[in-house]
């Protein structure tokens, strides 16, 4: 499963970028200059990245808490999101969604803060696609966690049964918040669920970026073609804690220091070096570009225009007279 040079180097760019984005953002809160805080993806960005990445402009990814890797593998930037985090009149959602970032010019409708509620949006949005006879796929990246609500059984069935154009993309980082996979699955694997919906599935290495492109791109095209869902389960580790405020006295240091090894982005470069693609030093000049792109982020976002009072009786259905 291999791919071109130049899209394997500018996949390996947006997996620095967002490691730097997160990184980033954990400094400034360590720091006390602000107050977001934010579950990080570190160690699943070629999940993330490779997920996100096959997909057209024009089709619609649903994404995670985790997500600022998905969304950046789906077009938005680092200064979209950043203007966004703080709260800016110029952000994503006029400062009114924060953390939880849409964008409509990428088509990321925005995240949902019940989670698995939105595996009926996924399959809506597909039902919707299907009707208008358009092309468009829907792509509903979900942690193994969120699998267990009860929307994702009638979800799955109506989109098998219906033969509709979404992906399920579980990425299985082993973690539901505190706990371990063992203690909140019966099984190893939630894609052996899709046989139950005579839904075809592939279980694969969630920490090759060629593996997790590939195998999503296959999916992605199956379900542009007319043959219905496809679940994909990437097997990854949640190499952050739950949020920025967990203790983590849960995590075994064994897993922290066997997964470590198979950190995605040393994978990557390794790779790219071994092909002769990247030298030691493009390797710094390309993270020293993206530090510096999300360091102007962060520098515009701080500068940029704060909402006025007027500002929240926008975009909402409370009319200022009534409150
Ligand atoms: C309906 C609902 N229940 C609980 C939560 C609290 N919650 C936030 S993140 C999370 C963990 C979800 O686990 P998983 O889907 O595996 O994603 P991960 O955090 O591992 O990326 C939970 C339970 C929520 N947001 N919505
Ligand atoms: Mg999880």
């Amino acid at each position: 499963m291999s791919l071109e040079n130049e899209k394997l180097l500018e996949l390996y760019r947006k997996m620095l970028l967002v490691r730097a984005i997160e990184q980033t953002h954990g400094k400034l809160l360590q720091e006390g200059k602000i107050q977001l805080m934010s579950h990080f993806g570190t160690g699943q960005e070629a999940v993330a990245i490779g997920v996100a990445g096959p997909l057209r402009q024009e089709d619609i990814l649903f994404g995670t808490h985790r997500g600022v890797g998905e969304y950046i593998g789906k077009g938005m930037t680092a200064k979209d999101i950043w203007l966004e985090y703080l709260g800016k009149k110029t952000g994503l959602c006029k400062g009114k969604g924060t953390l939880h970032l849409c964008d409509r010019k990428v088509n990321i409708p925005g995240l949902v803060s019940s989670l698995g509620s939105d595996f009926s949006y996924a399959v809506g949005t597909a039902l919707s696609a299907k009707m208008s006879k358009t092309d468009q796929v829907t792509l509903y990246f979900v942690g193994e966690g969120t699998c267990n609500q009860a929307d994702a059984h009638p979800s799955m069935c109506m989109a098998a049964l219906w033969k509709l154009p979404v992906v399920f993309a579980v990425c299985t980082n082993q973690f539901c918040e505190f706990a371990y996979m063992d203690e909140h699955y019966p099984t190893e694997d939630v894609a052996i669920r899709a046989a139950g919906y005579g839904m075809p599935y592939d279980i694969v290495d969630g920490q090759d970026i060629e593996t997790t492109y590939k195998v999503t791109e296959k999916a992605i095209e199956h379900a542009r073609n007319g043959k219905g869902p496809y679940l994909v389960e990437y097997k990854t580790f949640r190499m952050a804690l739950h949020h920025s405020g967990d203790p983590g006295e849960y995590v075994k240091s064994e897993d922290l220091e066997k997964w470590g090894k198979r950190d995605p982005i040393d994978l990557c470069q390794k790779k790219l070096q071994d092909r002769g693609i990247l030298t030691g030093e493009r390797d710094q000049e390309l993270r020293k570009a993206v530090q510096t792109e999300v360091d102007s982020a962060v520098e515009e976002a701080f500068s940029g225009p704060d909402p006025t009072v007027d500002d929240l009786f926008e975009d909402v259905y409370a009319q200022k007279e009534v409150i």
